[in-house]
């Protein structure tokens, strides 16, 4: 049981994140196609490249380079201006390519760690804009750890869900007609199998309306 909820709660919120993403997020491939992340033709190749790109809350940036070649890290403007690698903001990543979505707004600042090449040019800088979405579901965009942000569009899901659902969902249930079961009664209802369904679809309906 507490199984199926969590997987209405994580289909819900990725149906969420997916309406949003198609109305607002942008990927964006950092210096462009050909370029891409590397060590640029000339020190102000990434502060030109920025200024022609539009940046929000929700983007991705995808930083294509050779593997092996080079990293991303955000570091803070003191560590972009001196390109220390000393204390990074984020993790360092060396897969390539690396994606990082924009989590907040205002400046981030984002170099190569490998030894020159910050030195050389190979630093990001960019200014962020808010969101136009009108929810923060972005947050959980990654399925991978979705488990822990989940709760604020459940209970947005969830509320309206259980209007339409209740009268579906007590005649195969059996139970006691007339007993307005709350949001949460109805999740923990022992006939999961048939009406965890009938949920997750109601759910996912009410998302979808949510997010329109
Ligand atoms: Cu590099």
């Amino acid at each position: 049981m507490a199984g199926n909820k969590k997987v209405v709660v994580l289909l819900a919120a990725a149906i969420f994140s997916a309406v949003v993403g198609i109305c607002s997020a942008a990927t964006i491939t950092v210096g462009g196609d050909t370029t891409g992340w590397t060590i640029p033709p000339s020190q102000s190749f990434y502060t030109t490249w920025a200024s022609k790109q539009k940046f929000k809350v929700g983007d991705s940036l995808v930083f294509p380079f050779q593997a092996g070649m080079h990293t991303v890290a955000e570091v803070s403007k003191a560590a972009y201006d001196s390109c220390s690698t000393a204390n990074p903001l984020s993790a360092v990543l060396a897969t390539a390519p690396a994606n990082i979505t924009i989590r907040t707004a205002g400046t981030h600042y984002y170099i190569c760690t490998v030894t020159g090449h910050c030195s050389n040019g190979q630093k990001l800088a960019i200014v962020a804009a808010a969101s136009s979405a009108p929810a923060p579901a972005p947050k959980s965009s990654k399925p991978k750890k979705a488990a822990s942000p989940a709760p604020a569009p459940s209970t947005t899901a969830a509320a309206p869900a259980s209007t339409p659902t209740v009268p579906a969902a007590k005649a195969p249930a059996g139970s006691t007609p007339g007993t307005a079961a709350p949001p949460s009664g109805n999740f923990a209802a022992p006939s999961a199998a048939g009406f965890g369904f009938l949920g997750l679809i109601s759910v996912a309906a009410a998302a979808a309306l949510l997010g329109v």
